[in-house]
């Protein structure tokens, strides 16, 4: 008789059901913030699975929950050369900024001042960026910006982070599918963290930043996998014909989402300049009950025709800005000494 698939005379499919259950249950726990089960559900299918991986190590999938808790220690981490540049943005530090920046693209792209241009916008996450290649729906390597042409390796580290999916979800990715985004820590996990680094004598860090990018340059992936790293997925590389057929910048973060990769909430489709400044000013008024850090807001050109008419000035696009909030290091401190009272 064949064994019915997913029981427990077939280890294979059982493993496989497990890993899907978990993957599934983990996306809802970390991705959507909406948990499907009590953490005891969970931990039993865990459980399990580890059980049925140690008697049948060669059935262990590279997608298991159980791969994330980290490899054995790297000697270094290799250079890799971006496939393609990881550009920074330049800033606008007042309103006047962003008016200059949405006549520029009025301007450059001829469109008349009647019509308001659409725009995407993404807080600006305090973190540091990643570019994580996906191949044929698996994730395969992560790489740091670095100097922008060449970053180091993380793969390992990455691979750790709990809500960066080691499979994207359905079929509608290309054999490989490069995207970009940030890695942080929640305020609430850096206080946690901290004060477990503190209560063990170990080095304790300035702010949720620093805890990240220390942590992903760590060469031993089973520290990184003990720290409480986030990610945000903000954007693809795209080669001409994908853009064409997306459209825009809200589209295609529309098909990531759906890819199962983790998009920030906050984002908005907005008209013009007042609907950028008109963002701005409620983000600056959300940004101390945010659960994580801001150092500002990104504004897009959302049409891909227009950006590609913008075209990119010296290492910047020049269809993006950063809008940076002004440093507000006396809010910050205020807002550390309640988390710990
Ligand atoms: O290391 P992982 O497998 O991500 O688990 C860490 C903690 O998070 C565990 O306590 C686990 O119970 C919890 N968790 C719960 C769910 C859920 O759906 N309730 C999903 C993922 C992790």
């Amino acid at each position: 008789v064949e064994p019915e698939p997913g029981s427990l005379d077939d280890p294979e499919a059982r493993i496989q059901t497990l890993v899907d259950q978990l993957n599934a249950w983990s996306y809802q726990y970390y991705v959507l913030d909406e948990p499907m089960v009590p953490d005891s559900e969970y931990d039993r299918c865990y459980r399990e699975l580890e059980a049925l991986e140690s008697q049948y190590p060669n059935l262990v999938r590279r997608d298991s929950p159980t791969q994330r808790v980290g490899d054995k220690p790297l000697e270094g981490f290799e250079q890799i050369v971006h496939r393609a540049a990881m550009l920074s943005l330049s800033n606008a530090f007042d309103e006047a900024e962003v008016r200059a920046f949405d006549r520029r693209v009025h301007d450059l792209a001829e469109i008349p001042d009647h019509q308001t241009v659409a725009y995407a916008i993404d807080p600006k996450f305090d973190g540091l960026a990643i570019s994580i290649l996906y191949r044929a729906g698996q994730f395969v390597q992560a790489v740091t910006r670095g100097d922008g042409t060449t970053g180091e390796d993380v793969t390992a580290n990455v691979r750790t982070i709990r809500n960066v999916p080691m499979r994207l979800s359905g079929s509608e990715f290309p054999d490989e599918l490069e995207i970009r985004g940030e890695i942080l820590i929640y305020k609430a996990d850096f206080q946690a963290m901290n004060q477990r680094q503190a209560e063990h004598g170990l080095k304790v860090f300035a702010n949720p930043r620093n805890a990240a990018a220390g942590t992903i340059r760590q060469l031993d992936p089973r520290v990184a996998a003990s720290r409480p790293l986030r990610f945000f997925c903000y954007g693809a590389v795209l080669d001409r014909d994908q853009q064409g057929r997306l459209q825009s910048h809200s589209k295609t973060l529309d098909w990531l989402q759906n890819l199962g990769l983790p998009i920030s909430q906050h984002r908005q489709t907005v008209q013009g300049v007042d609907g950028l400044l008109s963002y701005y000013n409620t983000m600056v008024g959300q940004r101390i009950s945010l659960p994580f850090e801001i150092d500002g807001v990104v504004y897009k050109v959302d049409d891909y025709r227009i950006q590609g008419q913008l075209g990119f000035v010296a290492k910047a696009p020049r269809f993006a800005i950063a809008h940076k909030f002004p440093p507000d290091e006396v809010l910050s401190r205020l807002l550390d000494i309640e988390i710990q009272v």
